[in-house]
């Protein structure tokens, strides 16, 4: 299993806007390799817009799921019935809680994160990074979540995980990363939200993004 990985482009769809949020699903379907919700619109619009855009492209849902192993598997299990194709969940949570998550995922992914891409990621998730890489290789994740903001930190989490663990890379575009420079880095996808959903002509956005990835490739 495991999304296609075309434009190694994600876009992260943060709209609030259920109607606004499927134009924009429909306008960049067929340029992204998924699309990554968060709460912002499962709270907005229900959780059944993860089976809405599940017939458009692969759907990871971004719940960052912190929790106790039998919390974590209850999550992990209710977003796959709808139709999540990954599921996105924090490491510092330890073990046996990741090791709930992958047995839960039964053939969807488990992305794992390590350093977060905002500045107040230096006060304690860059401080473990590479230990919960590598917690996350030992308990069977298929990748994880490392911040274009710092490309440099892609390249160390991608140095403890090996190259077959897939890397998504939040932080381009709002936050001032560049897409190309985390898939040199080692990313295999950048993820794209506002720079895309917010953008007056999303599909070209998205088509620049690719643009961008492509360039080297
Ligand atoms: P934007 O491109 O609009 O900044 O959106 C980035 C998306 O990636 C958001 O959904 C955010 O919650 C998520 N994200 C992030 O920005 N940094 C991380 O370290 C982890 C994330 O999941």
């Amino acid at each position: 299993m495991g999304m296609k990985s075309d434009s190694r482009l994600v876009l992260a769809l943060d709209e609030t806007d259920g109607r606004k949020a499927l134009e924009v699903a429909e306008k960049v379907a067929g340029t992204v390799d998924a699309i990554k919700i968060n709460w912002p619109l499962v709270l907005s619009e229900g959780p059944g817009m993860i089976t809405r855009l599940a017939d458009l492209t692969d759907v990871i849902c971004d719940f960052k799921v912190a929790d106790i192993p039998n919390t974590v598997r209850l999550i992990v299990e209710n977003a796959v019935s709808r139709g999540a194709s990954a599921v996105i969940v924090h490491a510092f949570t330890g073990d046996d809680s990741l090791r709930a998550a992958v047995e839960a995922a039964s053939g969807a992914e488990i992305y794992a994160v390590t350093e977060m891409s905002h500045p107040g990621a230096k006060m304690f998730t860059a401080m473990h990074a590479e230990e919960m890489a590598r917690l996350g290789v030992e308990c069977g994740v298929d990748g994880f979540i490392a911040p274009a903001t710092r490309p440099d930190r892609i390249r160390a989490v991608r140095s403890v995980v090996g190259p077959s663990k897939k890397i998504l890379s939040p932080g381009v575009g709002a936050q001032g990363g560049k897409a190309s420079d985390a898939i040199s880095a080692g990313a295999d996808y950048a993820i794209v939200g506002r720079a895309i959903y917010g953008a007056e002509d999303p599909a070209s956005a998205a088509e620049a993004f690719r643009g961008d990835i492509m360039s080297v490739l």
